[in-house]
């Protein structure tokens, strides 16, 4: 399968971020990808397709904000990393603060997404590895390719970053689609947690599908969004669908679940599809509880490619890193041509 990816993205690098009441090492590491790039065949560079797709999803405050957090912190005399550690909760009144802590706050919502010196350039570029996956299947008529987006996206919103997630690279390739008129498009969000982010940007638009399989966040991260009953608002009511499904889940619970995504997608009629895939759905997974096994990505993949829809494939979580590459590798050679 055709792949894309830009050397840009293994430059950010956080070193902690905050975990169960303590500073642990940052786990969404760079030998991520590279763990990933080393096991792929038709590695491709992204181009660059500008600022105009990104700010297409996300407002233009946050974008200004997310550019020059890491200079402003540097100015205010910090050293490490840019961090908030101040968050205004919901119906808080807008202020126009410009103090970079109150500004790392506003915009959000965890401690787990700090801000390091090209943490900008690297969020940049992954989104431009996601627009270059949707040009290659648009371009060639391909059934799918793949984007070695990282940082991941899906739970950065239009105007917030969090969960290792600084900008939405399905919802900034799902926009794009729908504007070249490849729609109805769907989104489909198969990482261990909910995508909060791609949810929020699209709850209330009828446009762009979104269905996610993802740990219970009665009990997983990131607990404020992903329930069954969150089915979209205004316009969008019936264009979102969670299934969420309790901690312990292997393969013959899930597939049952994805049989399920995969219906409503097709009852709407999607004739593209944005996958958000995650392997921390994976048995070894060190933050995650599910219980894939490696051999179960190929058969994941084969149900989802069954769908026949042209799919633009995203990376997202995963963070057993020894076992990334094969996870990844094996849920691509289930689709279509294989890697
Ligand atoms: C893109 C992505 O996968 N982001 C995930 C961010 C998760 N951050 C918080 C994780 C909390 C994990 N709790 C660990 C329980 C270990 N048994
Ligand atoms: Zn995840």
């Amino acid at each position: 399968m055709i792949s894309f990816f830009d050397d840009r993205q293994l430059a950010h690098a956080p070193l902690q971020e905050l975990h169960n009441g303590g500073w642990e090492n940052y786990q969404e590491t760079a030998a991520r990808a590279t763990d990933i790039s080393a096991r792929l065949t038709g590695m491709r560079p992204s181009r660059d397709f500008g600022s105009d797709p990104i700010l297409a999803v996300h407002s233009a405050d946050y974008i200004d904000f997310l550019s020059t957090a890491f200079e402003q912190w540097r100015d205010a005399g910090r050293s490490g990393d840019a961090i908030g550690y101040t968050f205004p909760v919901v119906g808080r009144r807008p202020l126009n603060l410009t103090r970079i802590d109150a500004r790392l706050g506003a915009y959000s919502f965890d401690a787990a997404t700090p801000i390091a010196s090209h943490s900008w350039d690297a969020a940049y570029w992954s989104a431009q590895t996601a627009l270059s996956a949707l040009d290659h299947v648009v371009k060639n008529a391909a059934p799918s390719a793949f984007a070695l987006c990282r940082p991941p996206g899906h739970h950065a919103g239009a105007d917030y970053m969090g969960g290792y997630c600084y900008l939405n690279n399905a919802a900034i390739a799902a926009r794009q689609a729908h504007k070249a008129g490849l729609g109805p498009v769907a989104i489909l969000d198969i990482d261990y947690h909910h995508g909060n982010g791609t949810q929020d940007i699209f709850y209330d638009d009828p446009e762009i599908f979104f269905a996610s399989i993802h740990a219970d966040p009665v009990s997983d991260y990131p607990f404020y969004w992903g329930h069954q009953d969150e089915t979209g608002e205004g316009d969008g009511i019936g264009a979102n669908c969670n299934i969420p499904l309790p901690r312990g889940t292997d393969y013959t619970q899930y597939q049952r679940a994805l049989a399920t995504a995969l219906e409503a997608i097709t009852k709407w009629g999607a004739k593209f599809l944005i996958l958000s895939f995650g392997a921390d759905t994976y048995a070894g997974d060190p933050i995650s509880e599910f219980r894939m096994q490696t051999g179960d990505f190929p058969r994941m993949a084969q149900q989802i490619s069954a769908l026949s829809l042209p799919t633009v494939i995203l990376m997202e979580g995963g963070y057993a890193v020894d076992a990334l590459g094969e996870n990844v590798s094996a849920f691509l050679s289930g689709f279509d041509h294989g890697i």
